[in-house]
């Protein structure tokens, strides 16, 4: 096996150049002649503008250009695309309502683009949009979900009557009514699962650069999925031919599913390049991305579990509102219900569930995917769901667990919300998990705790997880305007070194290691002399980029595949060298070799020959050593796992602190168990930041952002995790050739349940039954106030 194959904890290749501030981010990217753009933001959830007056913002130093909602109606553009239709349950396609680049009638949220200030410097263009005179008519604003449903509430489009945008549901609610019926027992919550502003480390930014020598668009941008932003915005926005647009997105500092989306921001520099014919720059501040930037989240759910007296679970009623905002981003719809409902079996036997989801319109930033997008917010659901059911029926939380399990000899395991699980083993993870995080002495701890003044509770979710989401065909079938394939291409040059071109977008996740890797295992060859390549549509083959955790089940698939024909050219080639039936050449460790003789010739040989074919039957054989592959899976991978979460709660301040946390994950093979560590913990400090610190909250009345800034907003920090127990316990995936399972988002999906079981544990003592995320000091402090038996 190569040594820096398969199962090799590689140090990630990428490393250097970020921690060496080597990185080139679209920021770091200056283009001859350049201009900035800033972008005029309505400062009002809810208005009309009834004139714009941008005399004084173009006489201002530096300006060359303002343009507004009128210029974008003038050139005949296209509004931003949905990539995702919901039909509802009566059939009805949900309402899409436009979603202009320059807004020129309604603004609908604090930070609607209302007009770009170009200019020389970023500053001059800065100075000038505060010249720009708009005046705005107010209307009367509904910003939260609880104020949009009710009756009267202001209306954020005339066509979305009640703010509905779709009424969707699934599953059979009569048989689920007959199973309530015969219930034992019943278990409810009634939860929120709170809106979460995406924080990656670099804000978004943008370059349009038109060429008019070649009649072409260049956009750099900071994008998960350079391709999907160039179909998007050729297509649909500008209007031009997709072989005139080149999109690149160079290194990305982060995106966690806030930079999958087509913006307004690329649309509109690209566009207002060609205008000026002058490259233009737009790079978001801090405050600017929390108003700009799809959010993640935000649903309210009232669910609950029917139990027979043994407390097997015999049915689940779910329904959820879900906030939209104020515009349908990108794959929106299919959050809180394709990516959502879906994962309710959770991975449990339960026969039957139904689940039913409004999908509202807010007058708030767009919500879309954020990482796990509908994934934690179904686990929450359950694992709140199955320790409530826990307490009504007096048994312990691990044992409830094991009760409803899907056995390990039961795959695959068809689950009543459409989706058929093809591996697991749920009850040795939980068993590993348990043994790691001593669950056995944890009472002995609780009562330490309890002589310190705090309350300890231990928490635990046994999730499970649909990534790599396929195929085509069946996400096709229910509204996906995209297939869901991947790309591959890897050309083995002359000498033997490789270039792996990818359809995938690697923003921290460390593919350039880990598909070096896939290389070294396939083709024999060291991960020194393999390149990975993505981001640049000039370069990679069509492609859908990286969320969902499918670059290494669907992109590593697909890269697999195009080596598999690497392979095979190379035995025909080697055939004719070695002068042998190609039927008798074996490839191992990147070497081709006569079966039981010791006639061979390496990669690097067989390379050389490809490129210089003389004496070569040129015409059965190609010259060349390159091949592409699309991969389509047949079905998601299904990684799932067991946390475990001990927090303590100071008595007198309510800060919770989470003192161990066990993560224990099911991940298929594992390519590189460093980066797969790696993935776990940043995931477990997101899901730690929903569960305890990170809430998003907009003013009931204006409609105005109050967690605007990070003086408001708290985002996890180092110190706010205990050192993390982190190991996986695998069963291969059944359908992909690598029999991998996604891991980029198994942290930030199971954790938040874990940690908020562990926060009902510890203070449901106390008679306090339910407390929301984020479990702030402050909630947790006035929960403890109130509580029954505060006093003890
Ligand atoms: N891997 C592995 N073995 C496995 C599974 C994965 O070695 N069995 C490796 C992969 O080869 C890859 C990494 O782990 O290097 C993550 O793989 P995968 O699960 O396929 O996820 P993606 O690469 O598709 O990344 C997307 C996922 C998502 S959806 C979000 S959101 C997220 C995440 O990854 N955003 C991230 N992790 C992130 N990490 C960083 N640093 N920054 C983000 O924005």
């Amino acid at each position: 096996m190569a040594t820096n194959g398969i199962g090799a904890s590689v140090r990630r290749v990428e490393d250097f150049r970020f921690l060496t501030g080597r990185g080139t981010y679209t920021d770091d990217i200056n283009r001859p002649n350049q201009l900035h753009a800033q972008i005029l933001r309505s400062p009002h959830a809810h208005a009309k503008i009834k004139k714009i007056d941008a005399a004084k913002a173009l006489a201002a130093p530096g300006v060359v250009a303002v343009f507004t909602g009128a210029d974008v109606e003038k050139d005949q553009l296209g509004g931003l695309p949905c990539g995702w239709l919901v039909t509802d349950r009566h059939g009805k396609p949900m309402v899409e309502p436009p979603h202009p680049m320059l807004v020129k009638d309604v603004v609908r949220h604090v930070g609607d683009q209302v007009a770009v200030v170009i200019a020389e410097t970023r500053a001059q263009a800065r100075d000038a949009a505060e010249l720009v005179k708009v005046q705005y008519e107010e209307r009367p604003a509904a910003a939260s979900l609880a104020d949009a449903v009710k009756k009267g509430a202001a209306q954020v489009w005339e066509q979305a009557s009640g703010n509905l945008c779709y009424d969707w549901a699934l599953g059979d609610a009569a048989v689920v009514d007959a199973a309530f019926k015969r219930a034992a027992k019943v278990a409810k919550v009634d939860i929120v699962n709170n809106r979460l502003i995406p924080n990656a480390m670099e804000p978004r930014a943008a370059i349009g650069d038109y060429d008019m020598a070649k009649g072409t668009y260049n956009l750099y941008t900071t994008s998960q999925n350079p391709h999907v932003i160039r179909l998007l915005m050729a297509a649909f926005v500008l209007k031009v031919p997709e072989h005139k647009v080149r999109v690149y997105a160079p290194d990305v500092g982060g995106g966690f599913g806030s930079k999958i989306y087509h913006y307004a921001e690329e649309a509109i520099v690209t566009w207002a390049s060609r205008k000026i014919g002058r490259p233009v720059k737009w790079t978001a501040e801090r405050s600017e991305s929390f108003t700009s930037d799809a959010h993640g989240r935000d649903h309210l759910t009232d669910a609950e579990v029917a139990l027979d007296k043994d407390g097997k679970f015999l049915a689940m009623r779910v329904k959820t509102v879900a906030n939209m905002g104020a515009y349908l981003s990108t794959f929106a719809p299919c959050i809180p219900t394709y990516l959502y409902a879906l994962l309710l079996a959770g991975t449990y036997t339960t026969p039957a569930i139904f689940c039913e989801v409004k999908a509202i319109f807010t007058h708030t930033v767009p919500v879309d995917a954020y990482r796990g997008a509908g994934r934690p917010e179904a686990t929450y659901v359950v694992e709140r769901l199955v320790d409530e059911a826990a307490k009504v029926t007096g048994l312990d939380a691990a044992e409830i667990r094991r009760r409803n399990f899907i056995p390990r000899d039961a795959f695959p395991y068809q689950t009543p919300v459409v989706v058929q699980y093809d591996s697991g083993d749920y009850q040795s993870t939980l068993d590993i998990a348990l043994k790691t995080a001593d669950y056995a002495g944890f009472e002995k701890r609780r009562a330490e705790a309890a002589k310190r003044a705090s309350c300890a509770g231990i928490g635990l979710s046994t999730y499970i997880e649909a990534c790599g989401i396929a195929p085509s065909a069946v996400v096709g079938s229910v509204g996906a305007r995209a297939g869901l394939y991947e790309s591959g291409l890897v050309r083995v040059h002359p000498t033997g070194s490789v270039t792996i071109l990818t359809g995938s977008h690697s923003h921290g996740q460390g593919h350039e290691t880990t598909f070096a890797q896939l290389a070294a295992e396939r083709l024999g060859v060291d991960i020194a002399n393999v390149e990975v390549v993505h981001g640049d549509t000039d370069k990679i083959p069509f492609g859908m980029g990286t969320y969902g955790s499918r670059s290494l089940a669907v992109g590593g698939s697909a890269l697999v595949k195009a080596m598999d024909k690497i392979v095979a050219k190379g035995k025909k080639i080697a055939a004719h060298l070695l002068e042998a039936a190609e039927a008798d050449i074996e490839f191992k460790d990147g070497v081709f070799q006569v079966v039981g003789t010791d006639k061979k010739k390496t990669l690097v040989e067989i390379s050389g020959a490809a490129y210089v074919p003389h004496n070569y039957p040129i015409a059965q054989l190609e010259p060349g050593l390159e091949e592409q592959a699309f991969y389509d899976p047949t079905n998601f991978t299904f990684p799932g796992g067991c946390h475990v979460a001990e927090v303590e709660i100071d008595r007198d301040t309510g800060v919770v602190s989470v003192v161990s946390f066990v993560a224990v994950d099911d991940v298929g093979r594992v390519i590189n168990p460093m980066i797969v560590e790696g993935q776990v913990h940043g995931g477990v400090a997101q899901g730690l930041g929903q569960a305890l610190l990170e809430g998003c909250v907009y003013d009931n009345k204006s409609g105005q952002l109050v967690t605007g800034s990070y003086m408001d907003y708290t985002m996890p920090r180092a110190g706010d995790l205990p050192p993390l127990k982190v190991s996986t316990h695998n069963t291969l995936c059944t359908h992909n050739p690598l029999g991998v399972k996604g891991v980029g988002e198994v942290g930030a999906i199971g954790s938040p349940a874990a940690i908020m079981n562990a926060v009902h544990n510890a203070v449901a003592p106390l008679g306090i039954g339910h407390v929301d995320m984020p479990a702030t000091p402050e909630r947790v402090w006035r929960a403890l106030n109130s509580a029954p038996k505060a006093a003890e």
